[in-house]
């Protein structure tokens, strides 16, 4: 099966929606899609998550529910905790969290009272809004008290880190984040929430599937509880899974249910299971570690080409551009790029000047092109696009943009995505 993937009930019944799909697929198709958050999943997991499991309501747990008919469902959303409890090496695993922001909700449920002090990664330096950040519910219902990267490195700083969390003995520590290109010490984490006496969360949404494949180390060691969501370098469907040491089962499980959410989305507990099986392949080992070889290749061919990278680089997925020596604001570059076919996001960097909704940064990553098959023999390419969709953008040239459009859809071409294939 190849585009046009075929809807036949929906275009029967709702043409425009179908419509609108066929359009999204062939944009997946068509593009190089470098949001380090984002991937392709398999045409199983699309499939597991498009099924009559939506039907059901499942209050509770397998065994424990408040509606009947749960024959089938228990079996599901057990083989999805086996899964997760056998892939991550955890003793427990709760797969009902909608996605990873309740997940992280759940976790202050379980572990906090409302005013507590909890503690994260700034989310301008990096972290995520539900790291107790201002604007988020876990910022206005707990005092967060946030660490950042050194402005000189754009490293994580351990002496401020541990000296931050012994004078503000936080009840939580979340490490972790959404724009952090270098590798998680989540031991030096552990150290620093025992001196505080802190519950430590690792929050592994990003890496997730790094994890799963060894191209990043555990925090299965480390961390009181560790929370991710399931679409991103996991390449599953779109939820979360919070997984902890069986001391800590009974408070997250009664965080999620009853305290935070209702019934879980069964079709999605599902196709996290199947997700869960594919990434305990021997392929997906290699996608882990070709996903990082990908993103350290792109690193060299972007710093070869004069961009600025926080960090200096890259460990893992994700690679974060500084444009202010390109004269280029983020915002511009990412709209310019998106016209010239490649998809990124603009993002703020560390100690940015200028505002979260026009920074100085955009934030790029390998995952998705991982999945379709490109490897680093590709990255010289890919990091030439950029260079050149950068210049055009400064330029103000949509015909340079056009070209580099062509370009990358008949490499795309050539390299067909999973999921939109058979
Ligand atoms: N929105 C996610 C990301 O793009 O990193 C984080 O939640």
């Amino acid at each position: 099966m190849t585009l046009p993937l075929q809807h036949p009930a929906l275009s029967a019944t709702d043409p425009e929606l179908a419509a609108l799909i066929g359009a999204e697929e062939q944009l997946q198709a068509d593009t190089l899609r470098l949001i380090p958050s984002e991937n392709y999943v398999s045409r199983a997991v699309l499939e597991a998550s498009g099924t009559v499991l939506q039907n059901k309501y499942s209050e509770g747990y397998a065994g424990r529910r408040y509606y009947e008919g749960q024959q089938n469902i228990d079996q599901v959303e057990r083989l999805a905790i086996a899964r997760a409890k056998a892939l991550f090496g955890v003793e427990h695993a709760n797969v009902q969290p909608y996605s990873g922001s309740p997940a992280n909700l759940a976790v202050y449920l379980a572990f906090a009272e409302p005013g507590d002090t909890v503690m994260g990664m700034a989310l301008p330096m990096g972290g995520h809004l539900t790291h107790g950040w201002g604007v988020s519910a876990t910022g206005k219902w707990f005092r967060g008290v946030q660490y950042g990267v050194r402005q000189d490195t754009g490293l994580i700083d351990f002496d401020e880190v541990r000296e931050l969390a012994i004078k503000e003995r936080p009840k939580i520590i979340f490490c972790g984040g959404t724009a952090l290109p270098r590798t998680i010490d989540f031991a030096a984490f552990a150290e620093i929430a025992r001196e505080s006496g802190a519950v430590l969360v690792a929050d592994v949404a990003h890496i997730a599937g790094l994890i799963a494949g060894g191209a990043h180390p555990s925090p299965v060691p480390h961390a009181d509880v560790i929370s991710t969501t399931t679409h991103k370098t996991l390449r599953g469907p779109r939820g979360a899974m919070l997984m902890s040491r069986e001391e800590h089962a009974k408070a997250i499980d009664k965080a999620v249910f009853p305290g935070l959410q209702g019934g879980p989305h069964n079709q999605t507990t599902a196709a996290i299971a199947v997700a869960l099986h594919e990434a305990s392949q021997p392929s997906f080992r290699t996608y882990a570690q070709s996903v990082v070889a990908n993103a350290k290749a792109l690193a060299d061919e972007l710093l070869a080409r004069g961009f600025d990278l926080v960090s200096g680089g890259t460990d893992n997925h994700l690679i974060l551009m500084d444009l202010t020596p390109k004269d280029v604001p983020g915002k511009v570059a990412a709209k310019a790029l998106d016209r010239a076919g490649i998809v990124v996001n603009y993002n703020t960097v560390p100690y940015d000047p200028r505002k979260p909704f026009d920074p100085s940064g955009v934030r790029i990553g390998t995952p998705s092109l991982t999945s379709r098959g490109l490897g680093t023999e590709h990255m010289a390419a890919v990091a030439d696009w950029i260079d050149r969709g950068v210049r055009a953008a400064g330029a103000g040239d949509e015909d340079a943009l056009a070209t580099i459009r062509a370009e990358v859809a008949a490499l795309m071409a050539e390299y067909p995505a999973p999921g939109l294939t058979a």
